[in-house]
C-alpha cells in the first residue's frame, strides 16, 4: 500500500514521486544512513544494527550498502566488514558518509580506534577509497585519520569530555571543489580536506551554532540548496533534528528550526539529505520494526519541502 494520501498532499506541495511505506529497508535492521547518486542509481549506506532484543550498547560489525532505482525496491549489493580498517577495534561500524569525486569514492567511516581502553582513544575516523560504489573498499591511509594517541594530539582534542567525540563524519564538496569534513559528538568540527580527499589541509575548527535552543549532539550533514548551506544534525538527548543555516560551508552558522521532533523508541535519529531525480528526500532512521528498539534501528525515508524562502518544512515520521 502507498501512501497514496501523502504522495497526493505531497504532489500539490511540488514533489511528485511517490515512496514506499516506511522504513524503506525491512529486510535486517539499518542505522546512520547516507546516500549517493551514481548512475542513475541511488546508494544507500547504513550500520548494520546487530544487538539482541535485550541488548544495551550499539553493535555494529560491518556496513551495508543497498542501491535503488526508484527509492521504493532495495537490494543489498554489500556488506562491507569493519576489518577493512585493520587497526580497528570490534563493533565499531558507526555512521558513514561516502562520495565521488574525480572517478573514485571515498567512504568516511566512525571507527573504534587503536585503543578503546584510553579515556579519549575511543572511537575515531577512518576513510576508505575505491573505484566503485559498492565493492573494493580499501582503507585509503592505513591509520586513523584523526588519531587521539598521537603525542602531539590535535588542539581539538582537548576539549574532548569522552572516547566518542570523533564520530559522525560528513562530506560536503562545494562547486569550487573545496572539500570540507563535518564530524563530532557533543561538540562540531570542520576541517578542510586536502585535494588528496583523505587528509586535512590546515587546522580543525571548532563550531558554534549561533543561537541554539539546544545542545549540538551529533550527525552533522552539511549540503547547500539555491547557495544556501544547511547544516542538519541532531540536537539534545532523545534527540531533534535540527538545522542550521549560512552563506558558507565554513559558517558562521545560525539556528534554523527543529525539522523533525524526537521519536517514540529510539533515542537516536541520524539524518542525510538526498536530491534525486529533482525532488529533495530526507533520509533517517527510526526504532519502527517489529523488536526495534534503540540499537535495531531502520531507515527511512520522506519527502523534503522547502518553502519559498528557503527554510525547510517540518517533518512527521510516517512510521515511528
Ligand atoms: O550508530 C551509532 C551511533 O548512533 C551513530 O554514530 C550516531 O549518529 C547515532 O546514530
Amino acid at each position: 500500500l502507498k501512501r497514496t494520501l501523502g504522495a497526493s498532499l505531497i504532489g500539490l506541495l511540488g514533489a511528485t514521486s511517490a515512496l514506499a511505506d516506511n522504513p524503506a529497508i525491512t529486510e535486517r535492521f539499518s542505522a546512520d544512513p547516507a546516500a549517493i547518486v551514481h548512475d542513475g542509481k541511488v546508494y544507500l549506506y547504513v550500520g548494520h544494527d546487530e544487538a539482541a532484543t535485550d541488548g544495551d550498547f550499539f553493535v555494529l560489525r560491518e556496513w551495508n550498502i543497498y542501491s535503488s532505482t526508484d527509492l521504493e525496491n532495495w537490494t543489498l549489493e554489500g556488506e562491507v566488514p569493519r576489518t577493512i580498517f585493520e587497526w580497528a577495534e570490534a563493533d565499531s561500524a558507526w555512521a558513514s558518509q561516502a562520495v565521488e569525486h574525480d572517478g573514485k569514492f571515498y567512504w568516511y567511516t566512525t571507527v573504534r580506534g587503536v585503543d578503546p581502553e584510553d579515556e579519549l582513544g575511543g572511537y575515531t575516523l577512518g576513510v576508505a577509497v575505491s573505484d566503485d560504489p559498492v565493492t573494493g573498499w580499501k582503507d585509503a591511509l592505513g591509520k586513523p585519520m584523526l588519531n587521539p594517541n598521537e603525542t602531539d594530539p590535535a588542539p581539538h582534542m582537548i576539549e574532548h569530555s569522552h572516547s566518542w567525540d570523533d564520530i559522525d563524519p560528513s562530506v560536503f564538496i562545494d562547486d569550487d571543489g573545496e572539500a570540507y569534513l563535518y564530524w563530532g559528538n557533543s561538540h562540531l568540527y570542520y576541517a578542510k580536506l586536502a585535494d588528496n580527499m583523505i587528509e586535512f589541509d590546515g587546522e580543525i575548527h571548532k563550531v558554534d551554532i549561533q543561537n541554539m535552543p539546544g545542545t549540538f549532539t551529533e550527525a552533522p550533514w552539511v549540503h547547500e540548496k539555491n547557495g544556501t548551506y544547511y547544516l542538519t544534525f541532531a540536537m539534545n538527548y532523545p534527540e531533534e533534528l535540527a538545522y542550521a543555516t549560512s552563506d558558507s560551508p565554513t559558517g558562521p552558522w545560525e539556528f534554523q528550526a527543529v525539522i523533525m521532533d524526537t521519536l517514540e523508541d529510539s533515542g537516536t535519529s541520524h539524518q542525510a539529505i538526498l536530491e534525486f531525480e529533482g525532488d529533495d528526500y530526507f533520509i533517517y532512521h527510526t526504532a519502527a520494526l517489529p523488536t526495534g528498539g534503540n540499537f535495531r534501528r531502520s531507515v527511512s525515508i520522506e519527502h523534503l519541502n522547502y518553502n519559498p524562502d528557503g527554510s525547510i518544512q517540518k517533518i512527521t515520521p510516517t512510521a515511528s
